[in-house]
């Protein structure tokens, strides 16, 4: 089969995709216990480099098509009302590896989520002192970091809507776990957009720009797309898909990572998030789907925060195993056996399957 231009249908992993994995970490699953992912343990995901910024020269303006041009320093930004929201935050390209043929670009398994504890000023009172003109369409976000991308130079950069900069969650960041956002969360600041995939979320945020006519930036126009093919236009990658994990169960094999758990069986538990709805029901399977386990879940810590779910697994017998589970929230959107294949690996929700060695 010929796999389409930036995809490959080969098994080995590229230097490039060495290369971006070296870079970005993604969250080790066992860290799913913890309801607020340690600082240092939240997956990154950082296209150019890490900015170098001296908190003294650095300011937020906000411009474009506004009544007032706002330029706020990072004392301005402290003094404004503060709130901390608890949030999960997934990139987009999870589970991209998962897809045949897959996309050549960062290779995430299933670790590329973590749930922080952000505080910041909230983004809609902002904007309403700048004052939106009446042709304002799209409110752009431009982080500090620039780099080429499709052969072109270009800064970090993202929009939202009218209606979307005007939602009551959305923040601009400058703690992440009660500390100041460490370089590679994008300090002195950077914008949370709960419930969507992290793309939304630019860090090392320095202007935030109204505009009469929609983005067109890369960021915005090309990636972050669902497509089938590279003329399409795509549709835009919003709301977090439904998917829940497990912490694997046993322990590890070095370096295979794969696991041996004891015959009497294993106390599973994990997260399940959904950028949707609440997630209401977590099942996990041994039996390849043939037959399912419920398993608890609990009540959402807040709107946007991973809910912990726990299930007692016992194995039917010694040997080999496979442990899948799949999560479906209020809406009734569930996660596929197998993912949604696209252009780009996007929003790869399949259940995860952790095959296991049941010891005698
Ligand atoms: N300025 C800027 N913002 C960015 C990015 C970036 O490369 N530059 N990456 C985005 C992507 S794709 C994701 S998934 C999240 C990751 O945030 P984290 O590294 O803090 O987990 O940041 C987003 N914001
Ligand atoms: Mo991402």
């Amino acid at each position: 089969m010929d796999a389409p231009k930036g995809t490959t249908t080969s098994a080995e992993y590229s230097d490039l995709e060495l290369r971006l994995a070296a870079r970005n970490h993604g969250m080790p699953l066992e860290v799913l216990q913890h309801d607020v992912t340690p600082i240092g343990m939240h997956y990154l995901l950082i296209h150019y480099d890490i900015p170098y910024v001296d908190e003294s020269e650095w300011t937020l303006t906000v411009d474009g098509a506004v009544g007032r041009r706002l330029t706020l320093t990072l004392d301005d930004l402290r003094a404004r009302p503060a709130v901390t929201q608890r949030v999960t935050m997934e990139c987009a390209g999870n589970g991209r590896t998962l897809m045949r043929p897959r996309a050549i670009s960062q290779p995430w398994i299933y670790e590329a989520v973590g749930t922080a504890e952000w505080t910041g000023t909230p983004l809609a009172p902002l904007i309403a002192e700048a004052g939106l003109d009446d042709d304002a369409v799209e409110v752009v976000f431009t982080g500090l970091d620039t780099g080429v991308e499709s052969g072109k130079r270009q800064s970090y950069a993202r929009s939202l809507t009218r209606d979307e900069v005007a939602r009551d969650d959305v923040i601009v960041a400058y703690e992440i776990n009660g500390q100041p956002l460490p370089p590679q969360h994008g300090y002195p600041a950077r914008l949370i957009v709960p419930g969507w995939y992290g793309m939304a979320s630019v860090k090392w945020l320095t202007s935030i720009t109204a505009v009469t006519t929609p983005f067109e930036g890369h960021q915005q126009a090309r990636a972050y797309r669902l497509r089938q093919a590279r003329e399409e236009p795509g549709t835009p990658l919003t709301r977090i898909a439904v998917r829940c994990l497990m912490v694997p169960p046993g322990v590890p094999e070095f370096p295979t990572r794969h696991r041996f758990v004891p015959r009497a069986g294993w106390s599973l538990t994990g997260r399940a998030w959904s950028g949707a709805a609440p997630v209401v029901r977590v099942e996990v399977t041994d039996a390849g789907g043939a037959t399912w386990q419920e398993a608890r879940v609990d009540d959402p810590p807040a709107p946007h925060a991973w809910q912990r779910w726990s299930c007692d697994w016992r194995p039917r017998g010694a040997g080999e195993v496979e442990l899948w589970c799949r999560a479906t929230d209020a809406d009734g959107n569930t996660q596929p056996l197998e993912p949604a294949w696209n252009l780009g690996g996007y929003a790869g929700n399949a259940v995860q399957r952790v095959p296991v060695t049941v010891e005698d």
